[in-house]
């Protein structure tokens, strides 16, 4: 059997990168390391996010992965580089393909980017955008009220819907018609998203143009795993067992998912 895909996250919110490998790449295992402990990494210092980051993907080094995803946008935001100098794998993070999805759809060229407070404060989808796309305009907006809610369960609320409604209030004179989801949490909060933009605003969520980066390093380093089989994914977590298998069952629907618990360093 081929060596496995190395997934990493600050906690649960890169199962939804997950959800689109196991059923884009059916050949290959994947080995996951949530770190609930430390999470959210969005209200963190760079320095915090860069340290943890660092720690995880060292963690799955030894485990011999043979590429890893950085499926967190704040630790893709202030880490990526740093991640790719110290280790010999591929190393594909959330942000680039993201960017790239937004300027391929956007007409106009004024894209608004949706985060946490680390990933907008980092500049990295900004600068990324603008690499690819020079005379864009990008319009980021720090979102701190939204993977609280999220995590609290009351995600289908109406104050929810309000605090969503009241902070994207603050992008109603920009002329933007694409937006990025740039946290992995917002895909959850899309029906109340979709509700407060104007209605011509593309939404872009990266999980899916994350997983064709991966298939494409795959082919790219002949890295596919060319056996019909894989093994089942493995689920790490700094934080407890029992709430972070709850949450792979209801949203991966595996009935009985492999969770161990993991101390970092
Ligand atoms: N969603 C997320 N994180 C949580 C949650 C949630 N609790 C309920 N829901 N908690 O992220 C974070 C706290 N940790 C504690 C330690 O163990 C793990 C959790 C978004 C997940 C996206 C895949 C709501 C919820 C759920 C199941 C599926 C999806 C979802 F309970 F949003
Ligand atoms: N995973 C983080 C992200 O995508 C959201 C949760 C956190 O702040 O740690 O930005």
């Amino acid at each position: 059997m081929g060596k496995p895909i190395g997934v990493i996250d600050s906690g649960v919110g890169g199962l939804t990168v997950v959800k689109e490998m196991l059923t884009m790449l059916p050949n290959e295992s994947i080995i996951y390391l949530g770190d609930d402990l430390r999470c959210p990494y969005g209200s963190r210092t760079s320095e915090e996010v860069q340290t943890f980051t660092l720690e995880m993907a060292a963690k799955l080094a030894e485990m011999d992965i043979k590429m890893l995803v950085i499926a967190c946008n704040t630790a893709t935001a202030v880490a990526l580089e740093l991640i790719r100098e110290k280790f010999n794998f591929p190393v594909v993070g959330v942000i680039i393909p993201g960017a790239r999805a937004a300027v391929t759809n956007s007409k106009t060229s004024q894209i608004a980017v949706l985060g946490t407070t680390r990933t907008v404060e980092s500049g990295a989808y900004s600068a990324e955008i603008m690499r690819q796309q020079p005379n864009a305009e990008v319009h980021a907006l720090a979102c701190p009220d939204f993977v609280p809610i999220v995590e609290s369960g009351q995600y289908r609320s109406e104050k929810a819907r309000t605090t969503i409604d009241k902070t994207l209030q603050k992008l109603s004179h920009k002329d933007f018609d694409v937006a990025i989801l740039g946290c992995t949490h917002y895909p959850l909060l899309e029906g109340h998203i979709r509700h407060s933009l104007p209605r011509h605003v593309q939404i872009i969520s990266s999980a899916v143009e994350t997983v064709r980066d991966v298939e494409k390093e795959l082919n790219k380093y002949q890295l596919k795993n060319e056996t019909d089989m894989r093994e089942d994914a493995l689920f790490y977590t700094t934080g407890s067992r029992e709430s972070f298998k709850a949450i792979v069952v209801d949203w991966l629907g595996i009935e009985s998912p492999d969770v161990r618990h993991i101390t970092l360093p």
